[in-house]
């Protein structure tokens, strides 16, 4: 049984990618029922705060402005707004909130000041916040710290080797270095990825591999199907299998053992018996609410009867980690 490892090769990631599919779930499971509760799931709900019109060129995304998608562009949100959609998620179960912005980097001006008041109005309603705002540097990454955040999202998408072939307006250092500010700051760290963008097997465990390599492991850690949308270099991408999704839980969840690792976006295209196969091979954590950031998801009805159904229950906030005390006030 894996202890937490930091030494993890990409040879030994791809190995244990492609055991016999049951063998790898039986051995994931064992993991996660090591480490987890795994009758927990941890619930987070998504607010894109800020939509569109994002400078870079990831090719998934429909908020880059050069591409032509269907996507309504705003700019963000206002706080009341930003506030009773986290009340309605908290009702509905959800334990963390994670506001997105489509912003290549953190700017200091009054836009990142709002978005403190929306971390610490929403840390005050005894919700894990969570931020995904592009680069930070260390100081903004304080200040967010400071106004009540939890975690920062910030994911390193693929292997290093294929990062170049999906985006080419920033490089993986760049994205290493920012989550290296936010550690720095003593904000957990969200990153993963996305599976399903024409990379190989190899890349996925490249992926795995700089996670497993970063000290501490990321604290949650997503895997994203793509979502192919009409308008952007990949809208006729051939999506993920289940198959391969179960894999790639499977994988992370024996190379980053304590890690929560999150069935994030796709999870429409996929059956309950699917996403039951994830949860078994030790996902712990799913976007809920009938939106991701522009894509449609699963309504929070239906996630419930799946719950139900398969006798999970929703995980409370703050069980692994302490509320951040808050350092600085914000006028809310
Ligand atoms: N602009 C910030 C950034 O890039 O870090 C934050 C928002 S960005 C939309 C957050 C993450 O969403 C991306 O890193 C990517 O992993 C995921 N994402 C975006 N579009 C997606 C898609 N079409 N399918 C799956 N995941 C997607
Ligand atoms: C993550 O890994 N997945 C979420 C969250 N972090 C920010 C975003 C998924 C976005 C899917 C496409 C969309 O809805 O725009
Ligand atoms: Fe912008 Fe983030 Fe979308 Fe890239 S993933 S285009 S940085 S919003």
């Amino acid at each position: 049984m894996p202890e937490t490892r930091y030494d993890w090769t990409r040879e030994e990631i791809f190995e244990i990618h492609n055991k016999p599919l049951l063998e790898l779930v039986y051995e994931a499971a064992s993991v996660h029922r090591k480490y987890h509760n795994p009758s927990e799931v941890q619930i987070s709900s998504l607010i894109s705060i800020k939509t569109g019109g994002c400078p870079e060129d990831c090719a998934y995304c429909p908020q880059a402005a050069r591409y032509h998608t269907d996507v309504k562009v705003h700019k963000l949100l206002p706080l009341e707004e930003v506030k009773e959609m986290a009340e309605k998620a908290k009702a509905g179960g959800a334990s963390r909130m994670c506001l997105g912005a489509a912003w290549r980097e953190v700017r200091d001006n009054r836009d990142f000041d709002n978005v403190l008041k929306m971390v610490s109005t929403i840390n005050d309603m005894d919700m894990e916040v969570c931020c995904t705002l592009g680069m930070v540097t260390e100081e903004q990454a304080k200040k967010l710290a400071d106004a009540g955040l939890y975690a920062y999202n910030h994911n390193v998408d693929t292997s290093e080797e294929h990062y170049k072939e999906i985006i080419t307006t920033r490089n993986y250092d760049d994205r290493l270095k920012t989550l290296e500010n936010v550690r720095k700051a003593n904000v957990t760290i969200c990153s993963g990825g996305i599976i399903g963008m024409g990379e190989s097997v190899e890349d996925r465990a490249g992926m795995l591999h700089t996670l497993s390599h970063l000290m501490p492991h990321p604290e949650s850690v997503p895997i994203n199907a793509l979502v192919p949308v009409e308008g952007t270099p990949m809208e006729n991408q051939q999506t993920a299998s289940i198959w391969e999704m179960v894999r790639m839980i499977a994988t992370a969840r024996i190379v980053l053992p304590k890690s929560a690792v999150r069935l994030s976006a796709g999870r429409l295209e996929m059956s309950m018996e699917g996403q039951a196969l994830c949860f078994m091979a030790g996902a712990n954590s799913i976007f809920a609410g009938d939106k991701l950031l522009t894509t449609p998801n699963p309504e929070f009805n239906q996630d419930m009867e799946m719950f139900e159904i398969l006798g999970l229950k929703p995980k409370m906030a703050f069980v692994d980690h302490q509320k951040p005390q808050v350092q600085q006030s914000v006028d809310a």
